[in-house]
């Protein structure tokens, strides 16, 4: 496979960390950096929970439940069990082993580190060789303004309510105070190519670009930006993100998604099984998206950087021009 230098993959949810873990197969470790959305942060219980940076973690570590796609595999639910026993609520199922690393992260953070910091000692642990940053360290949470019950935390409308309350609209709180760090600005730096996982856009995406400054250090970046889509004939694999095209009086299409990512992109990846998106000023990429085992996963990431590793003009030595 052709390489084409650091990759630096925004993601957030399933569907960007199973590219993700592709990404991770067919790139050497120092080659790849994951800047994934903590937007659906929450406190639960007292305990700060990260789900995407753990469902990216867990993935990169080998270690994600198969079938959900997050949390870990074989994990058991006695303290769930016990909880709910005692009267608490177990609608947020957070497995015995999953908890360690809510109990850890949340110790640390008392104590005063970084969420980089903190998910850097945790993905080590884990065995994780590839650089894992959250988009920022600053709490900033997604608020679901919905038609039926008013305003709605994230996990709450999504995990509680089953993304079912339709959405008015998204807002991001604590964004005002919230920045790119050192360690994103870097990355985005150095990279040669930025791809946009096949993440949730409102759910994932665009709050790592919301992050005051990342979009400006993309703009400023030299590497060209690629989105991978989420939606195929109009529907997405999992998750709300065509019901959300829906609320919102979108075509529920791939070349919405591409359009909501506006003027920093170059390329997009469409799947094979749609129509080529009529968007015009972008390359583009017809390929099968769907990563239905680790194999298709990897087979997706290596279609990509193929396919950009093919921009490059080849280098002509001076002696051989006309
Ligand atoms: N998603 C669910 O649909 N139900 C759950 O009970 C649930 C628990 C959970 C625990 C830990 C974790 O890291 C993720 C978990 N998720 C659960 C997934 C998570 O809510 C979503 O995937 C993201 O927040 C959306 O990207």
């Amino acid at each position: 496979m052709a390489l084409v230098g650091p990759v630096v993959c925004l993601a957030g949810g399933v569907g960007g960390s199973r590219l993700a873990h592709g990404l991770a197969q067919v790139l050497p470790p120092g080659q790849l950096t994951v800047v994934v959305n903590t937007a659906d942060d929450f406190r639960h219980y007292g305990l700060q929970v990260c789900p995407d940076l753990d469902t990216v973690m867990y993935n990169l570590a080998g270690l994600a439940d198969p079938q959900r796609g997050w949390g870990l595999r074989d994990d058991s639910g006695n303290m769930l069990e016990a909880l709910q026993r005692l009267g608490g609520d177990g609608w947020f199922q957070l497995g015995d082993k999953d908890l360690a690393t809510q109990v850890l992260r949340t110790h640390w953070l008392a104590r005063g580190m970084r969420l980089t910091e903190v998910t850097a000692r945790l993905a080590a642990a884990l065995g994780v060789k590839q650089a894992l940053l959250p988009m920022c360290d600053e709490p900033v949470a997604t608020m679901v303004q919905t038609r039926e019950e008013g305003e709605l935390d994230f996990q709450t409308w999504f995990v509680r309510r089953r993304w079912r309350p339709a959405v008015r609209s998204l807002c991001l709180a604590g964004l005002g105070r919230a920045r790119m760090t050192a360690e994103v600005s870097d990355a985005l730096a150095g990279a040669a190519l930025v791809l946009l996982a096949p993440s949730n856009p409102w759910l994932s995406i665009l709050p790592i670009l919301a992050v005051p400054g990342l979009r400006e250090a993309l703009r400023q970046a030299s590497a060209p930006v690629a989105a991978v889509t989420p939606v195929i004939r109009g529907a997405a694999l999992k998750g709300p993100a065509a019901r959300l095209m829906a609320d919102f009086g979108l075509a529920p299409g791939a070349g919405t998604v591409a359009r909501l990512y506006g003027d920093i992109l170059d390329a997009f990846v469409y799947d094979e099984r749609d129509a080529v998106p009529p968007l015009t000023g972008l390359r583009l990429l017809g390929v099968d998206t769907v990563m239905v085992n680790e194999d298709a996963r990897a087979r997706l990431a290596r279609d990509i950087l193929d396919w950009i590793a093919t921009w490059r003009t080849p280098h002509v030595p001076e002696r051989e021009k006309p």
